[in-house]
């Protein structure tokens, strides 16, 4: 059993897919561990993604992530970090495939909707960021 970090930004909240993504990870398999609406501050977000802070678009990234709600859960399951990225979807939805998250609901890489673990390294960082406590990778 593996643990991954999901985080429903804030587009996807504004359009009501909390629901319909909640159903896909469950209907997947996957047990709900932990979930929260919750606000992201500028701090936060900044460490989320301090992997890309080079990157053109952080600045932007940053706003649009910490400017209203997120809703950030834990999923446990199967190889959680790998299978949950292909429930997500390719970054930009325009690779995204029909029938993932991105793929169905998203048209711009900017607002696509979901973020996803994309390493077990990641999943424990950004559990204990979000949730204060250490993922659970018991085999
Ligand atoms: P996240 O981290 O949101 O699950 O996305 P990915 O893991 O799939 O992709 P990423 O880290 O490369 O990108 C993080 C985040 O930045 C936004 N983004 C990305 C953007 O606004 N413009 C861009 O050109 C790219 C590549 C979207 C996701």
């Amino acid at each position: 059993m593996e643990q991954t970090f999901i985080m429903i930004k804030p587009d996807g909240v504004k359009r009501g897919l909390i629901g319909d993504i909640v159903l896909r990870f469950e209907r997947k398999g996957f047990t709900l561990i932990d979930a929260k609406l919750m606000l992201v501050s500028k701090e936060m977000a900044e460490k989320h993604y301090s992997d890309l802070k080079e990157k053109p678009f952080f600045g932007e990234l940053v706003e649009f992530i910490s400017a209203n709600p997120v809703f950030a859960m834990v999923w446990e399951g199967n190889d959680a970090v790998k299978q949950s990225r292909a429930l997500i979807g390719a970054t930009n939805p325009v690779d995204a495939e029909i029938g993932s998250i991105r793929g169905d609901f998203a048209t711009d890489v900017a607002s696509n909707i979901i973020h996803g673990s994309d390493s077990i390294v990641s999943a424990d960082r950004e559990i204990n960021l979000f949730f204060r406590r250490k993922a659970s990778f018991a085999s």
